[in-house]
């Protein structure tokens, strides 16, 4: 039994495309604290956050930096504060929330000298700096951010850096030649479509999961949506076609709710406004029911003589 904190972050200011701020919503709508509560664990939602207010000027390059600044404070805070009582899960928001709630995570679990881990379920691989960002689109730096690159000092101070070594990237189809240098400079574990499709998720990501048990690590999952195929999962503003499939998404949720080393979740990118009859918002929630152990049969499910 888990206990469950719903943290609503409607952080809309990480990219040009206004909805992500009806995310948190859409969750509720979708009944994301009731398909938790029916798994047996406990559940609290404790409303959305706010930016703390910034004095950082407006940048003509960097859109809304200041908004993006104010949500890093409040998330970095907040992340650290709801650690301690049991599985943070952000209701974003885009993806420039990740900046706080992944850094928040691991300075909560430097303290108690666990080795920390981050998934990154994405299309994209977000460690572009404010230096090296074309679209000037925050939501394409957060891995950036906490990973300690240069070029943040702007931001809040990172409490502590999570090591390249400690991250691994699923699902990229789409990476800018920045990103491209910086991934292969870091010894970041990339997986790509292509590697998806010729050794299947399953065996990478059990890889990594044997990594995070052999050190009694935990692991802080970033699921984007358009981590999804766009036909399966149409609301999100970035859609890049050949993405995972529903069932990889349920396995890869599945694997690590087996793992037992899930610490926190991020739910980002989701568009209200973009979506078709709730079916990315209910997609969504199903795959979070997934993690925390929703299952159509236990293992083995019959032998075949
Ligand atoms: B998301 C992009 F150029 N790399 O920097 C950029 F392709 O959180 C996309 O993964 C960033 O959705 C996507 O703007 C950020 C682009
Ligand atoms: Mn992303
Ligand atoms: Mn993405
Ligand atoms: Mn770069």
């Amino acid at each position: 039994m888990t206990h469950c904190i719903l943290i609503g972050a409607p952080v809309d200011c990480g990219k040009r495309r206004q909805g992500c701020l009806m995310g948190p919503d859409a969750y509720r709508t979708a009944g994301l604290a009731e398909a938790i509560a029916a798994l047996g664990h406990t559940v609290t939602d404790v409303g959305n956050l706010a930016p703390a207010p910034s004095d950082v000027p407006e940048d003509s390059h960097l859109h809304k930096l200041p908004d993006v600044i104010g949500w890093t404070e409040t998330l970095l805070a907040a992340a650290q504060a709801h650690a301690e009582d049991g599985m943070p899960i952000f209701m974003g928001g885009d993806h420039a929330l990740a900046a706080g709630t992944a850094a928040g995570m691991a300075a909560h679990w430097a303290k108690k000298d666990r080795p920390f881990f981050v998934l990154w379920l994405d299309a994209h691989s977000d460690i572009h700096t404010p230096t090296t960002t074309d679209s000037g689109n925050l939501h394409g730096t957060p891995v950036g951010y906490i990973t300690g690159r240069d070029g943040f000092e702007m931001f809040p101070p990172l409490p502590v850096p999570v090591d390249p070594a400690n991250i691994c990237m699923i699902g990229l189809r789409s990476v800018d030649p920045a990103e491209h240098s910086a991934l292969q400079a870091m010894d970041i574990d990339v997986v790509d479509m292509r590697m998806i499709d010729e050794t299947g998720i399953a065996t990478p990501l059990a890889a990594f999961l044997e990594r995070i048990k052999a050190v009694n690590g935990v692991l802080h999952v970033s699921l984007d949506v358009d981590f999804l195929d766009p036909a399966v999962a149409p609301a999100v503003g970035t859609t890049v076609p050949g993405g995972a499939t529903v069932r990889e998404g349920h396995l890869v949720m599945e694997m690590l709710s087996d793992s037992g080393v899930v610490a926190s979740l991020d739910l980002v990118e989701l568009n209200p406004f973009l979506d078709d009859r709730g079916k990315t918002a209910n997609l969504m929630t199903d795959l979070t029911a997934s993690l925390l152990g929703r299952r159509v049969f236990d293992r083995p499910t019959r032998s075949i003589k």
